[in-house]
This record gives structure tokens, sequence and C-alpha cells, in this order.
């Protein structure tokens, strides 16, 4: 008994114990870890930039349960998280552990509490100053935001950057009855306008990593995005946690002129906009061209010979994917997303923009420097050079370095003997089209029968014709979309006054919303770049693929096929048995991608290509779950009609010019 109540109860203590301290809003860290034995952790300063986790995971706190006799277990077993010293009186549910459907059992940690404030800033990542650059708290990436599994994480976000509005989206997050807590403007709360503050508060229900950034607009891809760890088990042994490696490409113009070029009139060869930059942790390189030098610097990692290395790999891109990889070492992949699945080894992997991977890589080679690799996956990526040989005008993929503690001329490059793993393969592959990869450790069985009419819930991810802009005359420029000739055709256009989340029940015109009533079984989707089901007016099929990432719920990928899709036919080769599970995956180019999720979080919640242009572009929807049980599930949305009246009162006087779907 005392098991479950511990499991269910969701309310959260708010410590006061002698280990935390409380410091002043906007003024000095908010709550100071004191980590007596810091023994994972070599300096922060050692790495170079402040992204190293700095809460060991024996400092989770769990009050509630250590006085039911609950203990950590992760330090001697990584698949361990607690443990009941008297587990044998209750031998069922007697522990938290890899295996635990953290779904269903969350356990009571603690309150943690941050400030974020956003602002503009000059950033010159690879040696080129960006004017225009947008971040958290003056940095990119931004600060690390850290919890233990089942903690409540608060953030105070406020908006300092008086040119937009703002909000913030937890990646992957479930919000599982926290709607209003998932960030996107129009959706689920409004924008927060200059000088407002807006309380995020939810649940960390999951564990792993991913990452948190604005959804307002263009404006992520400018700089306001950071990670966020989730200290939980893993599915495999490690010493050292490296903390959070986020890769993305960087673009020198804002990502509004950027977004203006894909939309209206990029230069010849320039469509769609492309990246200058590979910058990691925000460092990069960059140069003007083939023969120039390169400004700017390598992101460097220290490992610690024979320890085997935590890295929490992060595809914070815009447009393109990047194929990770070290050389002459291996690693072992144990969580896609939020999900931990069984370990596999590789050499390389494909990380696709919004997609995260947890890898272990053990230092068992000799003290040297070795190149880590980003390189951009060929034709998924926005580079500028020669996609297939794999020469870009102005980056590397050597855009990083390894250094082993006691190796010789720690301070040079990498020498010639740093060499490539033989089975690096440049190709465009999501690591789920593999199906003897990505098995989740916690496993769904997908029922074979959807609770949803799929003909109708199959849409096209395609681009309007030009000759039909007509469509939205004061938008005129092709735009990317889902459309369906049986529900919507027209691209997504957010009102940032008039979020769905405050009224469900009505469907105005762009508003691209799918309805579902059901609240068992799985609801299946159909995201189809072939026009299997015939054409539809005014919409171009165009042969690209797309990352699709759902918001409010993790989706099981039940085909990804580059093949045409067909509703009698292809359903016969789905995958029911635990299917790989995450929260973004690749609309292969020229195929279709088959996606089921559980209908069990009432709320509405975005579906898009997290491709920032296309995502602007329109190339989303909105799937509003169970609208009469939001209230209930939800409870009061007081902050989200409280920011709305400030946000209205705000653009009363200063309307802002919204260019683009608003996510
Ligand atoms: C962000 O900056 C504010 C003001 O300097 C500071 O109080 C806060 O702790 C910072 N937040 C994080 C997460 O580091
Ligand atoms: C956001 O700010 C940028 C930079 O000033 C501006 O170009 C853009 O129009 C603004 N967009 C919105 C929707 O606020
Ligand atoms: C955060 O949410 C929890 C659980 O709903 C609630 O108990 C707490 O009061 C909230 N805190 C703030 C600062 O909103
Ligand atoms: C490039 O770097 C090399 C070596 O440091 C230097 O000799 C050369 O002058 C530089 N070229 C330019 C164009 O700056
Ligand atoms: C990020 O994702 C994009 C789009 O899927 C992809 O083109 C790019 O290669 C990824 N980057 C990395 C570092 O994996
Ligand atoms: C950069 O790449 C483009 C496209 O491949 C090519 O046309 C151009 O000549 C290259 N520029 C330089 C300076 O190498
Ligand atoms: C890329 O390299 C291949 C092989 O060298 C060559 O055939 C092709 O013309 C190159 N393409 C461009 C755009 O430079
Ligand atoms: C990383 O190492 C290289 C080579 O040792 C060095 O030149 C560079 O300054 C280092 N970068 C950082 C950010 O410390
Ligand atoms: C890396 O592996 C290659 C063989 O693939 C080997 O020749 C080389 O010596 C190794 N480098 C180091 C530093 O051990
Ligand atoms: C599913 O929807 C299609 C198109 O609206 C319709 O023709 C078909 O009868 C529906 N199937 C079922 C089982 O309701
Ligand atoms: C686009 O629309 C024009 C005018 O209606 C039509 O002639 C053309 O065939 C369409 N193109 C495609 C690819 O559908
Ligand atoms: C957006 O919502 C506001 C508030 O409900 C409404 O007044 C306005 O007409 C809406 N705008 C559009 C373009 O529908
Ligand atoms: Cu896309």
């Amino acid at each position: 008994m005392g098991f479950f109540k511990a499991c269910i109860d969701f309310v959260v203590a708010v410590i006061a114990s002698p280990l935390f301290s409380y410091g002043d809003p906007y003024g000095g860290s908010q709550i100071t870890l004191h980590i007596s034995d810091p023994v994972h952790a070599p300096s922060p300063v050692a790495q170079g930039h402040g992204l190293y986790p700095t809460i060991d995971p024996r400092s989770c706190r769990y009050p509630k349960l250590e006085a039911q006799g609950y203990k950590l277990c992760n330090d001697e077993d990584k698949t361990c998280w607690l443990r009941r010293e008297n587990r044998y009186d209750n031998p069922w549910l007697s522990q938290w552990d890899i295996t635990t459907d953290y779904e269903t059992f969350t356990p009571t940690g603690v309150t943690r509490e941050y400030y974020l404030t956003v602002d503009k800033t000059t950033l010159s990542p690879d040696g080129q100053p960006k004017i225009g650059g947008v971040t958290f708290n003056g940095t990119y990436p931004g600060p690390a935001i850290e919890a233990c599994w089942g903690d409540q994480i608060i953030v105070r976000v406020r908006n300092n950057y008086c040119d937009n509005g703002t909000t913030v989206h937890w990646h992957g997050i479930r919000q599982f009855g926290s709607n209003e807590m998932d960030g996107v403007n129009g959706v689920t709360q409004c924008p927060i306008p200059c000088h407002s503050e807006y309380v995020y508060n939810f649940t960390a229900a999951q564990y792993g990593h991913t990452w948190y950034h604005s959804h307002y607009s263009l404006q992520y891809p400018d700089g306001v995005a950071g990670p966020l760890v989730i200290h939980g088990p893993t599915s495999s042994d490690w010493d050292i946690d490296l903390g959070p490696v986020m890769i993305a490409d960087w673009v020198h113009d804002t990502a509004f002129d950027a977004f203006n070029c894909e939309a209206y009139s990029c230069a010849q060869g320039e469509s769609p906009p492309r990246s200058d930059s590979i910058v990691v942790n925000g460092i990069g390189r960059w140069r003007a061209g083939l023969h120039s030098n390169f400004t700017g610097n390598y992101f460097n990692a220290t490992f610690t010979p024979g320890k085997r290395h935590l890295l929490r790999l992060i595809n914070a891109s815009a447009a393109s994917s990047f194929v990770f990889s070290i050389d002459n070492h291996t690693m072992t992949v144990v969580a896609s997303d939020l999900v931990a699945v069984e370990p596999y080894q590789t050499d390389s992997i494909l990380v696709g923009i919004g997609q995260r991977y947890t890898v272990i890589v053990e230092a068992d080679q000799k003290p040297s420097l070795y190149w880590m690799r980003t390189a951009p996956a060929q034709s998924c990526n926005s580079f500028r050079g020669n996609d297939t040989t794999h020469v870009f005008n102005n980056t590397e993929e050597t855009a990083a370095i390894i250094k082993y503690k006691g190796a010789p001329h720690p301070d040079g490059l990498p020498p010639a003997s740093s060499v490539k793993q033989q089975k690096v393969t440049y190709e465009c592959r999501d690591e789920s089209e593999d199906p003897k990869r990505l098995k989740p450790v916690v496993p769904w069985y997908v029922d074979q029968h959807p609770v949803n009419n799929v003909t109708e819930d199959t849409f096209t991810a395609g681009l309007e014709n030009a000759s039909n802009i007509h469509l939205y005359p004061e938008k005129p420029y092709a735009h990317w979309v889902l459309a369906s000739s049986l529900k919507f055709s027209n691209p997504l256009w957010v009102n940032f006054s008039n979020p769905t989340i405050l009224d469900p029940d009505v469907s105005p015109d762009f508003s691209s919303i799918v309805r579902v009533d059901e609240s068992n079984g799985f609801v299946y989707l159909i995201v189809d770049g072939t026009f299997a089901a015939g054409p539809i007016p005014g919409i171009i099929p165009i042969n690209t693929s797309h990352p699709i990432h759902l918001h409010g719920s993790d989706f099981v990928v039940l085909a990804q096929n580059r093949s045409t899709w067909d509703p009698l036919e292809s359903p016969k080769y789905f995958k029911w048995n635990n299917p790989a599970r995450r929260d973004v995956a690749m609309l292969p180019a020229g195929g279709y991608l088959a996606l089921a999720f559980k209908p069990d979080n009432p709320g509405a919640w975005l579906m898009h290509c997290h491709i920032a242009w296309h995502a602007s572009s329109g190339l989303a929807l909105q799937l509003v779950i169970r609208p009469k049980d939001i209230p209930e599930i939800n409870g009061p949305l007081e902050p989200v009609e409280k920011l709305c009246e400030e946000w209205r009162a705000w653009t009363s006087t200063d309307p802002v010019v919204q260019t683009d779907s608003g996510i």
C-alpha cells in the first residue's frame, strides 16, 4: 500500500533541508546543492564550457520515499534508482529502476527552481559576430536545467527582448496533465510579452536528457535553446557523465532574414537557406571559402583513461542532420530521446534535428587526441559544398576534440593516427529504420486495431503550388503543409492571442486541428510524402525528408519506409511488438512514416516538422485530445488567461507583425 501511495502521489515536497539554499529572483543561483563528494566530476573548467552536470545523481533527494525506507541504488548499479531496504516484505513494486513504467509510476522528488531571462546578445560561436542573437541568460547554449527523476521543475521565464514575444518548450517532456506548460504560443499559451514573466512548472516524470527552446516564431535558431538533463537510471554502466553535447548548424543571418529567403527569394543556389558552420556546445569554426583560414575554435572534451564516459548528444539544428562519431572508438547507445533502449554498439549515429541519443564511450585507446566528428548527413543537410564527396565550403566534419588525460602534446591537434571509424556512413538513415536497433527497455505492445479512422488521419507532407497562393493572399509564398483532402489542406497559422487550450472546441481557419475523443487504445497517424491518397488540389509532392516531432506523448514508429504508402498493403508490415519509441522521427524522402500514440493526455498538442523553416512555413497540425477532459485533468488555466491579457495589452499599443506560422 505504502508503495502505491508513494508512486501515484504526484504532490511534491518542497524541502527546506540545509542541503538547499534559495537565492533572490534574478540574482544569483536559486538552489545550491552542496555536493560534498563530486567524484563524477572533473572541474567544469576542464570542459571549456559550463554544460557539465552539476547534480551528482547521488545527491538526488526523495524525502517522502526515504522516510519509507527507500535508498538510492544507482551508485552500485546504473540500472537501479531507488530501492527499499526491507524489499522482501513487499517484493512487488519494491524498487524504481530502468524497467519501471515511468509513465505510470513516478518517484516523488523535490522541487528545483530556476530563472531564465530572454534577451538579445551578440554571439560569435564560430568567430563571426552575429548581431541579432537572442539567448537565455546571455549564453548560447542557455544554462543547463537539471533535475532528478520525479522532481518538480519550476522555471520562471522573463522576457526582456522587446522586439518579440517568447515562450519556452521543453522538448519531449510529456507534460501529463500540464498542457499549459508545453510552451507553444497560439496552442498552449499566449507569448510572454516584453517585461512579463511566465512560470513553467512541471514534473520530471521521464528521465534522460533533452533540450528546451523558444517556440515563438523563428526565435530558436538565433540562440534561444539550452540543454535539460533529468538524472535517472541508464541501461548500461558508465563512470563519468560528460554532460550534454549540443550540436547545431549555425546561420550567420538572423533566422528571420533566413526565413525570408526560404519563403520569398533566396540568392541563386541558396534555397533553402544555407547554414554557415557546425557548433558543438556553442563553439565552432568557419571559413569564408575552401581556401580561406578558419576563425573560431574546436570544442574539447576530456576522457579519463580506462573510464566509461556518458555523452548526451542533442541535435539542436535549424535544418541539418549530423552523423556523430569518435575516431578509433565505438559507442554504446543506451537511450533515444527520453526512452531507454537495450544497449547496442555502433561506430556512428545519425542524429536528426531535435533528436537525442545517450551514448557511452569507453576510453580504451592509447592516451592521445582524437577527432569527434559531426558530419552533415548526405542529402539532409543545409551546408554549401559537395554533398556527395563531403567537402563543404565553410565547415569541416572534424568539429571537436577528445583529449585523453595524460596525452602527449595536449595543446596540439589530433595526430594523423586519429582515424575515422570504418563503418561511418553518411546516409540520411534514421536509427529506427534498422529494426534491430532502438528496442525500448519498457516495452509498448501496440493494439493492431487503431481507435481512429486511419484513412481520415493520413496527411501528406507537401508544398503549396505557388500558382495557388490565393489560398492565403496576405502570405503570398508557397508554404510547406500537412494536408489531407478529407480534413484540411492549409498550412498551420496560429493566432498568438487566442491559444487553442482556452477554446479547444472551435477550429478556426488555418488551425489544422485533428480532434481525438477516444481515451483508450492507440491512435495511428500516417505522414505520407507520396500522395498515395490521390492528388490534393493546390499541393505539390516534394521528395524530401522531414523530422516529425509530436508534443504531449512519445509515439511508436509502426513503419518508416522509402516506398509509396499503400493503405491496404503497408499496414501488413507494421511493427506492433515494442517498436522504436521516441518524440522525433524522420519521414524518409519519397516515403511514409506511420506512427501511433496513446490518447491518454488530454490537451492541445502540436505535431510539426522540426526544420525551423518548415515549421514556420506551416508544416504542422494540432492534435486536440479529449477537449472535454482538459479542465478536469489539467486544472485551472488562470495563469494562461492572465498572460494572454498581458500579451493583448502589450500588442494593442505595439502590434507584432506575424510573418510566419508563429511556431
Ligand atoms: C540566469 O540569470 C539570472 C540572473 O543573473 C540568475 O539569477 C539565474 O540563476 C540564471 N539561471 C540559470 C539557470 O543559471
Ligand atoms: C521578432 O524580432 C525580429 C527582430 O527584430 C523581427 O524581425 C521580427 O519581425 C519579429 N517578429 C515577431 C513575430 O515578433
Ligand atoms: C507547481 O505545481 C505543483 C503541483 O501541481 C504545485 O503544488 C505547486 O504549488 C506549483 N508551484 C508553483 C510555484 O506554481
Ligand atoms: C592563413 O594562415 C596561414 C598560417 O597561419 C598564414 O600563413 C596565412 O597568411 C593565412 N592566410 C590568410 C588569408 O589570412
Ligand atoms: C540534426 O537534424 C537534421 C535534420 O534531421 C539533420 O539534417 C542533421 O544532420 C542533424 N544534426 C546532427 C548533428 O545530427
Ligand atoms: C561553395 O559551394 C558551392 C556549391 O557547391 C560552389 O558552387 C561554390 O563554388 C563553392 N565556393 C567556394 C568558395 O568554394
Ligand atoms: C562533387 O564531387 C564529385 C566527385 O568528385 C564530382 O563528380 C561532382 O561534380 C562534384 N559536385 C560539385 C557540385 O562540385
Ligand atoms: C581545444 O583544443 C585545441 C587544440 O588543443 C585548442 O587549440 C583550442 O583552443 C581548445 N578549445 C577550447 C575551447 O578550449
Ligand atoms: C587508430 O586506429 C588505427 C587503425 O584503424 C591505428 O592505425 C591507429 O594507430 C589508431 N590510433 C591510435 C592513436 O591509437
Ligand atoms: C473512414 O473514413 C473514410 C473517409 O471518410 C470513409 O470512407 C470510411 O467509411 C471510414 N471507415 C470507417 C470504418 O468508418
Ligand atoms: C500548379 O498550378 C498551376 C495552375 O493551376 C497548374 O497549371 C500546375 O499544373 C500546378 N502544378 C502542379 C505541380 O500541380
Ligand atoms: C485572434 O484572436 C483574437 C482574440 O480572440 C481575435 O480578436 C482575432 O480576431 C483573432 N485573429 C484572427 C486573424 O483570427
Ligand atoms: Cu520539414
